[in-house]
């Protein structure tokens, strides 16, 4: 029944096991988005609303960073985007009377998925100092609360400032602008524990952190590797990209520890031989590698490639890349096979298999998402990737190149407006010279580094616009504790959400449109803007009416907050920002590259690109002048004997931490989420038949241990030595430093478990 959330905490852990599935959408996936809609919607505003989804005069979908097609269908979305989309216009409503039947310590002791249930926040709410329940407080009175911490801190740098990647350009680069005005750099996001592996690497390799190719590169390619992703689930409209360049002569290659239903068969439902027939087979080879083995994978590769005679695009490597000769001597002589069938799990022929295909293709692009980028090694992997693409001059011309697909819809756009710890310095300078004021000029806090001030009493203030912080960050005992330390926090959210409930000493909830809902100002309705995965900028633009009046917009908050705290000195037109938002879009026009000209550009339908040097014209804005390659060390996690390594992952019902649902229908698995799943043969060697319960322990170096407990032990063919389970419960395994080199992510897909018969 739309409106109405469940009363009680429904039981979560009564898993039903079926095994995995070989296809996936087709029409279960619709019959699912539709009873999910319809439970928060009902059925006229479940209509309504999902024909607006990624149509070219409606709002950009707030589920995943994948692009819209230029031709698009009546209904451009997918099963996931239409959950994500109802889970934010859902009818159900968390009042102030809500707030006053639960007392905090009641919230705290709720799943994140019967919270999330609750539905949209309609009022700020504060929780003072001592107080067991939230209650309403006015905007105004909110936002000096905010003030008097924020102005009474003895540094700016106490203070943290958290983005998740559902902010629009424009709240995005006035909150970097504001906490830069105030003082400080601490603007970690949650790019810092997705891709910021793949923007180290990337922007060392080819001079610019995001994606080479575009929708059409796809269409054109000869070979795609999809490498550490489960597009199925995550980015279920790359299916139908895939679908059609396999139409168009694509081979594709999944790089996988799971056999993931939607790489294997991919039933359209636009088309009906998708939705009645028996659907596209897209993956030609299956490599199915142990968790971290992709950089011995690629590696090898490219040994192959090296002692192939006329495999390499010599010109390209002569005129546009830099390191050549020390990477061949690397990784040209002498490659040693045991260590690399062990890291990879993979048998010699399937590597030499892959290297026919790679040898086929004149055109090849690699797709990755989390499971390359949350290791410790994550970012010499994602530069042997740029390797191998580098060596057959797969990057800068159609068809060819690096393709990581994004999480968040506007996780990239974050980023490109300056939400980030470590600001290059001319987009510091174009700051100052834009606005007159000296930004600050030594990095911030990312993530892990802001967990870890928190926990030690150096920044006292959190601030987070959107996002879970204590349940999507590692460690969660520790990061509970750390954030129960801060004087104040601060979530500008949509629903409610276990942030909320584990709090500083005073805290606030801020709600705040979605991007479903009408942003009226006083000059009249707004629009904002995105950028995708591909680096395209388009407007969106809600069409319902705001869940609840009191609500303000991201761009608001941020400009009362801005006048509140830095009053009188500040020399930013922050009333004029709130009042009409294409006033920001002329300012990040002269501050941001590429932007120029904005409010006009982004008025045509289709958006517009971003530039792209290496992909635009072969340039690279590194420090070399070059592509280039890099030579290091291989490596790959390994587990001591008896142990597994486990990887955290997402089940097809969630949104990160946002639960949908209980079930996970591609790999076989209903009404619960606290399962474990291992390979038959591993399982039995410890001593567990399927069904059985264990604990989850992590052992770290210094000889600490973590448990999660009370898994069900499912017998899955996921690679041998290897585990899965979902994120957020796993997180409480994941110690805090163990991060990946470089980039500082947690190390999320790779952390050393044992298994522990539960009750023992
Ligand atoms: N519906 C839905 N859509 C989403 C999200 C969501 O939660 N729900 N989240 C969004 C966000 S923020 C992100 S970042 C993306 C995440 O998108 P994904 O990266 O697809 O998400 P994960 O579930 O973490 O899946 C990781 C995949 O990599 C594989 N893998 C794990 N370790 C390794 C490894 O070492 N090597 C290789 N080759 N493969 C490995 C796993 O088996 C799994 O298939 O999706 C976005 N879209
Ligand atoms: N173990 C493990 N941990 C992980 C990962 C993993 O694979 N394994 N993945 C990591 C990744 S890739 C990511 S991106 C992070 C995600 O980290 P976050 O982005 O912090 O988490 P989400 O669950 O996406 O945040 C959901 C909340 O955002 C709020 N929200 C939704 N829409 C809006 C909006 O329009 N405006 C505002 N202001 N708020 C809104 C809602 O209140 C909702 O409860 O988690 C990371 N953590
Ligand atoms: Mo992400």
């Amino acid at each position: 029944m739309a409106g109405k959330a469940p009363e009680s905490d429904p039981v979560q852990d009564a898993p039903e096991v079926s095994g995995p599935k070989h296809s996936a959408v087709g029409l279960p996936a619709i019959t699912n988005a539709l009873r999910i809609s319809r439970q928060q919607m009902g059925v006229k505003r479940t209509a309504l609303t999902l024909l607006r989804v990624n149509q070219k005069e409606g709002f950009d979908c707030p589920g995943c960073a994948w692009p819209d097609p230029d031709h698009r269908h009546a209904a451009e979305f997918c099963e996931n985007g239409a959950k994500a989309v109802a889970e934010e216009a859902t009818l159900r409503r968390v009042t102030p009377d809500f707030f006053a039947a639960h007392s905090v310590a009641d919230l705290a002791g709720r799943s994140g998925y019967w919270l999330g249930q609750q539905g949209r926040l309609t009022q700020p709410m504060y929780l003072a100092e001592g107080a067991t329940h939230y209650a309403p407080v006015p905007w105004e009175r909110a936002f000096d609360i905010v003030a008097e911490e924020l102005t009474g801190l003895s540094s700016p740098d106490e203070a943290v400032f958290y983005t998740s990647g559902r902010t629009s350009n424009e709240a995005a680069f006035l909150y970097q602008l504001f906490a830069r005005e105030y003082g400080t750099n601490n603007l970690p996001d949650c790019s810092n524990m997705c891709h910021e592996s793949s923007g180290s690497a990337l922007t060392e390799t080819i001079g610019i952190g995001k994606g080479s190719v575009s929708l059409e590169d796809l269409y054109k390619a000869d070979l795609i590797i999809v490498a550490g992703q489960n597009p199925g689930t995550n980015h279920p409209r790359q299916l139908s990209a895939l679908e059609k360049a396999k139409a168009n002569g694509a081979k594709i290659i999944s790089v996988n520890p799971l056999p993931e239903a939607g790489l294997e068969r991919f039933k359209n439902p636009q088309t009906p031989r998708g939705l009645a027939g028996g659907g596209t087979s897209l993956t030609d080879l299956f490599l199915q590698i142990r968790l971290g083995g992709d950089q011995a994978l690629f590696r090898a590769l490219n040994h192959l490639l090296l002692q192939t005679d006329g495999a390499l695009d010599e010109d390209f490597i002569r005129e546009h890349t830099h390191g050549f000769e020390e990477f061949a001597a690397a990784a040209g002589d002498g490659l040693d096979w045991d260590e690399t069938l062990r890291a990879t799990g993979l048998t010699r022929a399937e590597i030499d298999e892959a290297l026919r295909m790679v040898l086929a293709s004149k055109r090849t692009i690699v797709c990755w998402a989390m499971g390359l980028t949350q290791h410790k090694h994550s970012v010499p992997t994602i530069r042997e990737v740029v390797n191998f693409l580098l060596l057959r001059g797969n990057i800068g011309r159609p068809g060819a190149g690096v393709c990581p697909v994004r999480g968040h819809s506007n996780v990239q756009g974050d980023r490109t407006m300056g939400i980030f710890e470590r600001p290059a310095p001319a987009f510091l300078d174009a700051l100052e010279k834009e606005f007159g004021f000296a930004p600050p000029r030594e990095h911030g806090y990312d993530v892990v580094r802001a967990i870890r001030a928190l926990r030690d009493g150096q920044a006292k203030v959190f601030f987070a616009m959107g996002g879970n912080f204590v349940s999507a960050t590692p460690d969660t005992e520790v990061t509970e504790a750390a954030v129960r330390r801060a004087n104040l926090t601060v979530h500008v959210s949509t629903k409610l959400n276990r942030s909320h409930a584990v709090t500083g000493a005073r805290a606030l909830i801020l709600p705040t449109l979605g991007r479903t809902e009408k942003d009226l100002q006083s000059s009249g309705e707004q629009f904002v803007t995105v950028e995708d995965s591909m680096g395209m900028v388009h407007a969106s633009r809600g069409r319902l009416e705001p869940a609840s009046p009191h609500l303000l917009s991201e761009p608001a908050i941020v400009c009362r907050l801005a006048r509140k705290v830095l009053g009188e000195d500040s020399r930013i037109p922050w009333e004029e920002f709130e009042k009409d938002y294409a006033t920001i879009r002329d300012r990040i026009a002269r501050v941001v590259p590429g932007f120029e000209d904005f409010n006009a550009r982004v008025a045509s339908p289709d958006g517009f690109a971003l530039p792209h040097a290496p992909r635009d014209d072969r340039s690279f804005p590194t420090a070399t002048g070059k592509a280039n390659f890099t030579a290091a060390p291989v490596e790959f996690p390994a587990a001591p004997e008896g142990r597994l390594l486990l990887q955290t992952l997402r089940s097809h019902d969630q949104y990160n931490t946002t639960i949908y649902g209980l079930d996970d229908r591609y790999r076989g698995i209903k009404n619960g989420r606290r399962v474990v799943l291992v390979h038959p043969e591993d399982a039995r060697a410890l001593g567990l038949a399927d069904g059985a319960y264990t604990d989850l322990v992590s052992e770290w170096t210094d000889g600490s241990e973590r448990r999660a407990p009370g898994f069900r032990v499912v017998h899955y063919p996921t690679a041998r030595g290897c585990a899965a389970a979902y994120y957020p419960e796993t997180n409480v395994l994941i110690p805090l430093d163990h991060t990946a080199d470089t980039s500082n992510t947690p190390a999320s897909k790779s952390v050393v478990v044992r298994l522990e018969p539960t009750g023992l």
